[in-house]
């Protein structure tokens, strides 16, 4: 008899921490919603992307999966903090509003080389000058659609470990492209490495160039150029990719699936939405409900190098405006 009352008290206490735990864990979840939250949970990611049990290896580290390494970070290293970026948009549509003379729609762009190795092997970062010529060759090819062009000015060669090993932020890579980096604002300077932590490249924005002109450019691991060991991205597209940040553009998942070209997404009106970056080449994939496919063939997605392949006509008109407003005759 004592014990039915014991389990019956039991019980109830269960049954109310149950209950309070499934309220709590609604109103916790109701409250932290936001719009785009709102539109992720549209489609579970688990209906869009089977899980893949394939293990993916990058440079000798290994991933259980390309998603995996995909969510490591490692794929682009290039980022405005999202302060940042709100007042960069403010300043760059006050720019577009009232500049007096259009907007430059395309030119050719000198290119500083700048390759740092921690030895004279191609493993060891010291790539060839035919690779540089085809490196180039993809960012004319990638690029010509929009008007724009590349001129290889010079290539300069580095032995130094510290260097080779440089990431977004460190006193090496404050050294190195104070010591390397030549020309304005309106030249672009490459630098191949091997940065820290693993990641594939990295650039700056044009809105950075004021504040800090020296770390201004483009760092590639060195084994991403054509001819490189980081399949899938060794045909030269984490350059065009980077080089696409570096013109104005961002990530086309950037504000996941938010579509305001003034507050949200990539700010680029062409490029439909999408909840999360791609990666392989997933033909039809469709994260978000508003209008278009994901664009994984854009080089500002994470899709693999031979599936990329185009800027869409209003990522050219952004980087046309960010040349004029931040980098040309600067
Ligand atoms: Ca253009
Ligand atoms: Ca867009
Ligand atoms: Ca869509
Ligand atoms: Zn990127």
């Amino acid at each position: 008899m004592e014990n039915r009352n014991l389990s019956r008290k039991y019980l109830a206490f269960f049954t109310f921490m149950l209950l309070a735990l499934v309220v709590f864990g609604i109103t916790k979840s109701s409250q932290a919603l936001t719009d785009n939250d709102k539109l992720t949970i549209e489609t579970p990611v688990s209906q869009i992307e089977a899980e893949d049990n394939t293990p993916f290896s990058m440079e000798g580290v290994e991933y259980i999966n390309q998603r995996a390494f995909i969510e490591s970070g490692r794929r682009c290293g290039s980022y405005m903090d999202p302060v940042r970026m709100v007042a960069a948009e403010k300043q760059f549509n006050e720019f577009m509003k009232n500049r007096i003379n259009p907007a430059v729609t395309g030119g050719t762009i000198n290119v500083y080389f700048h390759v740092i190795n921690n030895g004279t092997a191609v493993s060891n970062g010291n790539i060839t000058d035919t690779m540089i010529a085809n490196q180039m060759s993809v960012l004319n090819n990638a690029f010509a659609p929009t008007g724009w062009s590349f001129n290889l000015v010079s290539v300069d060669r580095t032995t130094n470990a510290s260097w080779f090993a440089m990431g977004p932020g460190t006193t090496a890579e404050r050294q190195a492209k104070s010591a390397l980096r030549r020309g304005s604002a309106d030249d672009l300077n490459i630098y191949t490495a091997n940065p820290s932590g693993g990641i594939l490249g990295y650039a700056t924005f044009p809105s950075d160039y004021t504040r800090d002109p020296i770390a201004d450019g483009v760092v590639l691991l060195f084994s991403t150029v054509p001819g490189g060991t980081a399949a899938p991205y060794n045909l030269g597209d984490t350059g065009t990719h980077e080089v696409g940040h570096w013109m104005g553009l961002f990530h086309t998942f950037q504000g996941g699936c938010a579509t305001s070209t003034t507050s949200g997404g990539d700010r680029v009106a062409d490029t439909p939405a999408e909840r999360s970056a791609a990666f392989g080449c997933p033909t039809g994939r469709d994260t978000c409900s508003s209008a278009g496919l994901d664009p994984i063939t854009n080089f500002m997605d994470y899709t693999d190098d031979s599936c990329m392949n185009r800027f869409s006509a209003g990522q050219d008109a952004r980087m046309d405006g960010q040349f004029t407003s931040f980098r040309f005759g600067k």
